[in-house]
């Protein structure tokens, strides 16, 4: 693990102070007038968004793992070079980037109070066993009036770089079916569940296991929570597939780092570049692409 002592002494600030997380991660947390978020290096992670005086938005299981080589459950998963199973069949779903260590590349206030930091990974950070193609991902999260968490990925090699991708973002809600998605309304689906082909018709509403890639979808995705009374605001930009999730009854007991019943006060909305709603990317050398989610209480 990165020494907490030196980073903080290279990055920190009133406004970002690093510390040991859950499992001895290093981990980084902001704070502002806005409220305060955190995240790992490892995975560049965030763990957690609470706007000042809310409940917090994310969502972080609590029987969640931190520990190297497995994925974090809750907050915002970065899901890299592929989102779901490996096309090449050969590793575990949503890619390497989440189970990889990051480097931190900066940290700084904006003009407007706000804080943001960056970190980054490339080929030489990610276990061998993936034989990465030559990348650099860059994660910027930017705590001001809304959560930003933009991931910029660069072709650094000499040869098409070819992946899928998703900001996998947890959402905490005070009960997942008294609670209202929109947004998606007559937007196609493919159904991960019942593997079929739909159309949403009307509001996304929570009462079974739902797994749905939505296809050209870029507009804002709202998650109207009446009994926290509020509204989760979402909006993306890199994307055109939206990945809306719920495990519910029998998958989140199928899940050891997912409890039993914490289904009920969860929602998965995710900026992707799915593969299943032919959103997956091609990047000529040389070039460069930027995912981002935008999140915020209205
Ligand atoms: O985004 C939905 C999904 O692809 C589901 O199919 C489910 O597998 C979820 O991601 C969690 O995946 P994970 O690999 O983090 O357990």
């Amino acid at each position: 693990m990165e020494n907490i002592a030196d980073l903080q002494s290279r990055f920190g600030s009133e406004n970002v102070n690093f510390f040991a997380a859950a499992g001895d991660l290093a981990a980084v947390k902001l704070t502002n007038d806005f409220g305060e978020a955190s995240l790992t290096l490892y995975g560049a992670h965030v763990m957690s968004y609470t706007p000042a005086g809310a409940v917090p938005v994310l969502w972080m299981s609590e029987k969640s793992m931190f520990t190297p080589g497995e994925p974090i459950r809750g907050g915002i998963p970065v899901c890299w070079p592929w989102f779901g199973a490996d096309p090449a069949g050969k590793f575990g779903g949503h890619g390497y980037a989440r189970v990889s260590f990051w480097h931190m590349v900066s940290a700084a206030r904006t003009p407007a109070g706000e804080t943001t930091v960056t970190l980054t990974l490339c080929e030489k950070d990610v276990d061998a066993k993936f034989a990465p193609q030559p990348f650099k991902l860059e994660l910027t999260v930017t705590l001001g009036a809304a959560l930003t968490v933009a991931l910029k990925i660069y072709n650094t090699g000499k040869n098409d770089l070819a992946y899928s991708g998703a900001l996998h973002s947890y959402f905490n809600v005070a009960d997942a079916s008294a609670i209202k998605v929109l947004g998606l309304e007559d937007c196609e689906y493919s159904d991960k569940v019942i593997n079929v082909e739909g159309q949403q018709a009307g509001a996304i509403v929570i009462d079974r296991e739902i797994d749905r890639v939505y296809r050209r979808t870029s507009g804002i995705v709202k998650v109207e929570d009446p009994v926290f009374a509020r509204t989760i605001r979402i909006a993306k930009s890199g994307s055109t597939s939206t990945v809306v999730w719920n495990p519910w009854i029998e998958k989140s007991k199928r899940m050891p780092d997912f409890g039993d019943e914490e289904y009920h006060t969860m929602v998965c909305v995710e900026a992707a570049n799915a593969a299943a709603a032919a959103d997956d990317r091609v990047l000529v050398p040389g070039a460069m692409a930027e995912l981002r989610q935008m999140i915020s209480l209205s």
